[in-house]
C-alpha cells in the first residue's frame, strides 16, 4: 500500500519563514550547506551563474539574494555530493531500479560515468568515451535519418542548442522535438499568427509601470517564485491584479518576501485583487465575457457620444479583424458563457471594470492555458483582450507568457525546432555548404506516435526525462524498447535511463552551475529568459566528477563521429573556445545577436529586438490580428460521471525531478499519490478525506488507462474537477488528447471516472516494472 500523505490546510503566505526552513533543509539533505550557501549569493547575478530552475527575468539590479526557495532547490540538487558511479550500477538491475521511485532515482546523485547498457546482465557497465562516440555514431549511420529522433529538454544553453540542431540538420534530421512541445507551444503558434512573434513583448521594467495585471494559469509560488516579487511590488503601488485559476493557489493570493525581515513580521502583501475560480478550460469562455462587456461599455459610449472605451486609433492604425470579434461577442449568450466559465457575469463585470479602468495591462499565462485541447485558441482570446485597448506595444502592457525551463525559450530562437519554416535552413546551407533537409520533423507527440508504430528507431536525448513527461505512459514504455539506439545525455539518473532500446548509452554531462574548463579557459555559456533577454552564465563549483565532458563536448564528439568532415565546420574549435559558437550563432541570426560576446554579460541581460514590442506586426497581413474563436468553449463533460482531471506540479518537483514529497502550499506533506477534489462532489461519491479512490480515464478508444490508490483531498476546487500531480498522473492521459494546432498534450483536461477503492492489496515501493523489455 502507498504511504499516506498528510493533509493539512496551509494557512501562512507564500514565502515567509516556510522558504528559509525549506531552503536550509534541502543544502543539508544534498550535502553541500557551506558551499552550496556562497553558491546561491552567484545565482542570477551578472557575473555569476543562471538559475537552472525557471526561465524568469533577471533584474539588472538584483537583490542580495536573488533566488528563491525552489531555485536553492535546484542549485542544491545539481551541486550535490552524492554521486552515482560504475559499483552503483553494478550493485544494480535495471530491473530492480524500476521499482524505484523518481525521487529515488535522482536522490542517488550525479552520474559520472558513460555507460553502456548490458542484456546479459541487465546493468550499465562503464565504457570509455571514444569508444561510446564511435559506437553511436556507427548505429546512427546505419539507420535512416528520418528513423532518428533528437529530442532536448529546455535546459541546454544556446551554444549547445545551436550546435546540436547543426549536428542532426547535418546528419539530415528536422526531427527536434523538444519539451516546449509539450509546454508553451501553443503559445509559439498562436502568436505569430496574431502578434507576429513566438514570445511575450513584456520585460521587467514594463512591470514597474503597469496599471493592471490579469494572470492565467500559472501557480507562481511553486513555479516563478522570483516573479513575485515584480508582483508584490504591483500589488502594493495598488495595482489590481486579476487571477482566474481552479484552485485557490496560496502565492497568487498573499505573499512574503522571506529576504525582507520587515515583511516577515507584517504578514505579506495581498497579491491578487479579484481571484476567479475558472472551470477547467473555462478562460476562453471568461475572456470572452470580459471582452463583451468591453464592447457593450464601448458601443453604449459610440452611442451616446463619449469617449470610447475601445482604441480606437489603434484599432484602426494597427488591427485587423476588430468588427468580427466584436460581432463575435456582442452575439454570446450570458447563460453559455456562465456555464462554460464557471463565472458569474457580474465576477466578469468586475474584471473588466478593472480591464477598462486601467491605461496599461499585462497578461500573464501559464500551463493552465496551453495544455488544453483549446489551447492555441485561448491564448488568441488573451490578444484579443489586449489589442481591445491598445496593450501591446507601449510601456507598462503587453503579453507574457510564463515559459518553464530556464532556456526552453532560446532553444527555438537558435533552431531547435522541427518546422522548418522557423529555422534559417538557406542561412545554415550557405554558412556551412550542406544541404539540409527540408521536411518537417516530428513533434514530441509525433515522435511518441512514430515510436508505437515502430517508425522511429534512434533516439538521443539532450537532457530530459523523455517517457516520463509524455502522454501514455503505459503504451510508450514497452514500445521503447523496440528502439534500435536510445543515447540519454544526463545529470542525473531517471525513469528513460531505465528501459533500454538494443543499443542503450548513458552520457553524463557536466552542470550550467560547474566550473567548464576548455583549451582557452575557463567557458562561460548563455539563455535566453521569458522575456527574450540574453544572459551570460558562469560555472563556479569544481566539477562533480572527473570524467564528466560539457554538454557542448558531447555534441561535438557525437558529430564528429558521425559525420564527414566539413571544411566549414571546426567542432573541436568550437569546443575550445564557446566564444566562436556565439559568433556563428550571430552569423546566423545577425538581427537577434548582434555583437553577442560583447553583450551577454549586460546586467539585466540584452533584449533580443522584437517587432511587436514597437508595433510593427510580422504577421502575414501585417497588422495585428483580432480572431474569432472557432470552439474554444470547450463544453464541460458530456456523459454524467464524468470528472475532468488537471494534472500540475507539486512545490517540491522540478518536472519530472521529485525533491521532496510535499507541496507545502497546498498543505501535503509525504505523498504525491493524490487528488484534489470538491467536497461537494466527494459526499455525491460517498467519499470522506483520506478515502483511496481509482481513477480511469473515459477515451472510449479501447485502451484502459487507470491509477489506483489516489488519496481524496478536499479542496477548494470547481465542481466536476479534479487535480493531481505530474508525471503520477501521465498513464491516464491518451497520446492524442491533445492542443489543436500544436499538439501540446492537453494535460490540464483528462476526462476520468472515479471510483472508491475497495480492497487494497498490493504493496507497491515507487513504481511498477515495465512489461516488456
Ligand atoms: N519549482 C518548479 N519550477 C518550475 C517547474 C517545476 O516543476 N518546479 N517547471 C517549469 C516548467 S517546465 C514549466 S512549463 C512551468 C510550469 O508552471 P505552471 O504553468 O504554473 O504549471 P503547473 O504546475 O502545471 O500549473 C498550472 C496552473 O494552472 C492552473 N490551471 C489548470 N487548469 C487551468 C485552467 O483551465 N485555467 C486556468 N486559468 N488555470 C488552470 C493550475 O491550477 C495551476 O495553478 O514552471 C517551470 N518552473
Ligand atoms: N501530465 C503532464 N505532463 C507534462 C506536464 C504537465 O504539466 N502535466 N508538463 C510538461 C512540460 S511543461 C514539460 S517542460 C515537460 C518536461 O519534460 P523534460 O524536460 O523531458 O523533463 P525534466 O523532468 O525537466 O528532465 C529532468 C532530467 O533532465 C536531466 N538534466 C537536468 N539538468 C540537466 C543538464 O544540465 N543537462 C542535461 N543533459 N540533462 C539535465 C536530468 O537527468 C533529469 O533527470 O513535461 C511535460 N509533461
Ligand atoms: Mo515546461
Amino acid at each position: 500500500m502507498r504511504q499516506k500523505a498528510k493533509v493539512e490546510t496551509y494557512e501562512s503566505p507564500a514565502g515567509g519563514w516556510g522558504s528559509l526552513n525549506a531552503v536550509a533543509h534541502i543544502l543539508t539533505q544534498e550535502e553541500v550547506a557551506v558551499l552550496g550557501s556562497e553558491i546561491l549569493l552567484k545565482q542570477n547575478k551578472p557575473g555569476g551563474f543562471m538559475c537552472v530552475s525557471c526561465s524568469w527575468a533577471k533584474p539588472a539590479k538584483p537583490r542580495p539574494f536573488e533566488f528563491c526557495e525552489n531555485g536553492a532547490k535546484a542549485t542544491a540538487w545539481e551541486v550535490t555530493g552524492k554521486t552515482v558511479t560504475p559499483e552503483f550500477f553494478a550493485q544494480h538491475t535495471l530491473a530492480e531500479l524500476r521499482t524505484w521511485s523518481d525521487h529515488q532515482l535522482e536522490e542517488q546523485g550525479r552520474l559520472t560515468t558513460p555507460m553502456r547498457y548490458d542484456r546479459g546482465s541487465d546493468k550499465y557497465l562503464p565504457v570509455a568515451w571514444d569508444d561510446a562516440f564511435r559506437d553511436i555514431g556507427g548505429e546512427l549511420n546505419r539507420l535512416d535519418p528520418r528513423s532518428v529522433v533528437m529530442y532536448t529538454s529546455g535546459r541546454a544553453s544556446l551554444e549547445t542548442s545551436y550546435m546540436y540542431q547543426l549536428f542532426g540538420r547535418m546528419y539530415g534530421t528536422n526531427n527536434f522535438p523538444d519539451s516546449s512541445n509539450m509546454c508553451h507551444e501553443s503559445t509559439s503558434v498562436a502568436l505569430p499568427e496574431v502578434i507576429g512573434v513566438p514570445v511575450g513583448t513584456v520585460l521587467l521594467e514594463d512591470f514597474e509601470v503597469t496599471d493592471c495585471i490579469f494572470f492565467f494559469g500559472h501557480n507562481t509560488t511553486t513555479n516563478a517564485p522570483r516573479m513575485l516579487h515584480p508582483l508584490q511590488e504591483a500589488a502594493q503601488r495598488g495595482v489590481p491584479i486579476v487571477t482566474f485559476n481552479p484552485l485557490r493557489e496560496r502565492g497568487l493570493e498573499r505573499f512574503v518576501n522571506p529576504q525582507n525581515p520587515v515583511q516577515m513580521l507584517a504578514g505579506g502583501t495581498r497579491i491578487s485583487s479579484q481571484y476567479c475560480q475558472v472551470r477547467i478550460g473555462g478562460d476562453a469562455a471568461a475572456i470572452t465575457g470580459i471582452c463583451k462587456w468591453v464592447i457593450e461599455a464601448d458601443d453604449l459610449a459610440r452611442d451616446n457620444g463619449a469617449a470610447r472605451v475601445v482604441d480606437v486609433a489603434f484599432i484602426q492604425d494597427h488591427c485587423a479583424g476588430f468588427e468580427e470579434f466584436a460581432a463575435f461577442c456582442r452575439a454570446q449568450d450570458w447563460d453559455e458563457i456562465e456555464r462554460a466559465s464557471g463565472l458569474t457575469r457580474m465576477a466578469l463585470r468586475e474584471a473588466a471594470d478593472t480591464y477598462m479602468a486601467a491605461n496599461a495591462v499585462i497578461a500573464n499565462y501559464g500551463m493552465g492555458i496551453t495544455q488544453h485541447k483549446h489551447g492555441v485558441e485561448t491564448a488568441k482570446m488573451i490578444i484579443n483582450l489586449l489589442l481591445l485597448r491598445g496593450n501591446i506595444g507601449k510601456p507598462g502592457a503587453g503579453i507574457s507568457p510564463i515559459r518553464g525551463h530556464s532556456n526552453v525559450q532560446g532553444q527555438r530562437t537558435v533552431g531547435i525546432s522541427e518546422k522548418t519554416r522557423l529555422v534559417p535552413l538557406d542561412r545554415l546551407a550557405e554558412l556551412y555548404d550542406f544541404e539540409p533537409p527540408r521536411w518537417d520533423g516530428v513533434s514530441t507527440v509525433d515522435a511518441c506516435e512514430g515510436i508505437l508504430k515502430g517508425s522511429v528507431r534512434g533516439f538521443v536525448g539532450l537532457g530530459g526525462n523523455f517517457l516520463r513527461a509524455v502522454p501514455e505512459r503505459s503504451l510508450m514504455e514497452p514500445a521503447w524498447s523496440g528502439l534500435r539506439l536510445s543515447v540519454q545525455i544526463a545529470t542525473k539518473l531517471n525513469r528513460t535511463h531505465l528501459v533500454p532500446g538494443e543499443v542503450t548509452y548513458l552520457l553524463p554531462c557536466l552542470g550550467r552551475i560547474e566550473i567548464d574548463r576548455q583549451e582557452s579557459g575557463e567557458q562561460a555559456v548563455s539563455m535566453e529568459d521569458s522575456t527574450a533577454c540574453i544572459h551570460g552564465s558562469r560555472g563556479q563549483r569544481k566539477p562533480v566528477a572527473e570524467h564528466l565532458l560539457s554538454e557542448p563536448a558531447i555534441v561535438a564528439a557525437l558529430a564528429k563521429a558521425t559525420l564527414k568532415p566539413n571544411p566549414k565546420i571546426d567542432w573541436d574549435t568550437w569546443v575550445g573556445d564557446y566564444s566562436k559558437v556565439r559568433d556563428a550563432i550571430e552569423r546566423t541570426y545577425p538581427d537577434q545577436f548582434k555583437d553577442f560576446n560583447k553583450r551577454m554579460f549586460e546586467p539585466g541581460g540584452f533584449p533580443r529586438p522584437l517587432g511587436a514590442r514597437e508595433r510593427k506586426w510580422k504577421t502575414p497581413n501585417g497588422k495585428a490580428n483580432f480572431t474569432v474563436p472557432k470552439s474554444a468553449f470547450a463544453p464541460p463533460p458530456e456523459s454524467d460521471g464524468v470528472y475532468e482531471l488537471m494534472t500540475m506540479r507539486a512545490d517540491g518537483q522540478f518536472n519530472t525531478t521529485i525533491y521532496s514529497e510535499d507541496d507545502r502550499f497546498r498543505g501535503i506533506t509525504g505523498g504525491r499519490y493524490v487528488v484534489f477534489m470538491n467536497p461537494v462532489d466527494m459526499e455525491d461519491e460517498g467519499l470522506t478525506s483520506g478515502d483511496t479512490v481509482t481513477l480511469v480515464t473515459e477515451a472510449g478508444d479501447g485502451v484502459e488507462r487507470s491509477l489506483d490508490e489516489l488519496q481524496v483531498v478536499p479542496y477548494g476546487i470547481p465542481r466536476r474537477s479534479l487535480a493531481g500531480y505530474f508525471p503520477e498522473c501521465n498513464v491516464l492521459i491518451p497520446l492524442w488528447h491533445y492542443a489543436e494546432g500544436s499538439k501540446v498534450p492537453a494535460a490540464k483536461s483528462v476526462p476520468v471516472r472515479v471510483f472508491k477503492d475497495t480492497i487494497v492489496e498490493t504493496v507497491e515501493a515507487g513504481e511498477a516494472p515495465v512489461s516488456a523489455s
